[in-house]
């Protein structure tokens, strides 16, 4: 033992500096094997599908301990809105939720989802993914897009919601108004065939965008409303419900099969669950909005929803889209009940 106290805080300076390196290699070893789940979403916090991958990694802590890290990137801060499926299938990152506009882009049949007064509620669209139609689409993705969808989240039935007050009886009454919609063509077909000028913009800019009146609206599920605020920049909701949206919990392929099996069925759990937060909460919510809004000094209003559907499938029927669609997959779609 050193009786020279400089020599013995040195000593003790080594000895604590060789602990925490220890400390750290063995955490640095833990993290080496745990699997990292990198997720992004363009969702902000306080949306019921940005909430449920909390629900997704809690889920996964309490049933594979110490096997997964899982990290959470909302408002897009990962990767812009839109990229997430080019940035699985490249192995930059392992969850989003699809949209059926980002599938379309390379399954044509996809384009169904994405086309307004298809799917009549979410209880079928819940029905149609989970059975045998959706199990068939689900791998067709898979084998194209080197992802597989996990789970089918409901974003909600979307309605216009607009920053000044305007009758709005037909898609004739939208002419001229600047719509935000998503960044594609899919999207932007979409809008322009409810008879809107259709404008690109991503979801994080669509607050501003109201606010500073560079759109005149936006189409969103009422609870994305709600949780971006975007009823503090707008007037009027109009109730055209013109499509009942899905999200899709995807894994990328090299994720998904770098598991073991009994990891991999505790990632397909774990989705499930997430989307069941997601999709009760959500029902929840939509079914009480309206009241929350009409609080808020927002004008609620109904438009004739027969003169959208007749304009909106005449849209997509003459179009290239249609032509993608098998009749006989059509059918067993308006078949599910
Ligand atoms: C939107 O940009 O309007 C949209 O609703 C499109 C969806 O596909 C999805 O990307 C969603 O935004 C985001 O998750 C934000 O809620």
């Amino acid at each position: 033992m050193p009786k020279d106290p400089a020599a013995l805080a040195r000593r003790t300076l080594l000895a604590a500096t060789a602990a925490t390196t220890g400390l750290a290699a063995l955490g640095a070893a833990q993290a080496q094997s745990k699997t990292v789940l990198r997720i992004s979403s363009p969702a902000v916090p306080d949306d019921w599908h940005a909430k449920m991958w909390t629900v997704f990694k809690e889920y996964l802590d309490k049933h594979a301990p110490g096997a997964f890290d899982v990290q959470i990137n909302l408002n897009a801060s990962l990767f812009k809105q839109g990229a997430e499926a080019t940035a699985m299938a490249r192995g930059n990152l392992e969850l989003a939720t699809l949209s059926a506009f980002d599938i379309a882009k390379l399954v044509p049949e996809f384009s169904i989802f994405t086309a307004g007064y298809r799917v009549r509620d979410s209880a079928q669209q819940q029905k149609i993914f989970q059975g045998p139609i959706g199990q068939s689409l689900f791998k067709t993705v898979s084998t194209i897009m080197d992802v597989t969808p996990l789970a089918t989240a409901y974003l909600g039935t979307r309605q216009l919601n607009l920053r000044e007050l305007r009758s709005v009886k037909t898609p004739a009454d939208l002419k001229g108004l600047k719509l935000r919609m998503p960044g594609s063509k899919e999207w932007l077909f979409l809008g322009e065939a409810l008879g809107a000028t259709a404008t690109p913009l991503a979801f994080g800019e669509v607050y501003m965008g109201l606010k500073t009146g560079t759109i005149d609206g936006q189409d969103n599920p009422l609870p994305s409303v709600r949780a971006a605020k975007f009823y503090e920049v707008t007037k009027q909701v109009v109730l055209t419900g013109h499509l009942v949206d899905a999200l899709f919990i995807t894994i990328s392929n090299k994720c998904l099969q770098g598991l073991s099996p009994a990891l991999r069925q505790q990632v397909m759990d774990a989705a499930q669950v997430a989307v069941q937060f997601n999709n009760e909460n959500r029902i929840k919510e939509e079914a009480q909005l309206l009241a929350f809004f009409r609080n808020e000094g927002l004008q609620i209003s109904t438009p004739d929803v027969a003169a959208f559907r007749t304009a909106v499938h005449k849209a997509y029927d003459n179009s290239d889209y249609a032509k993608a669609w098998p009749k006989e997959l059509i059918e067993r779609i308006e078949a599910v009940r």
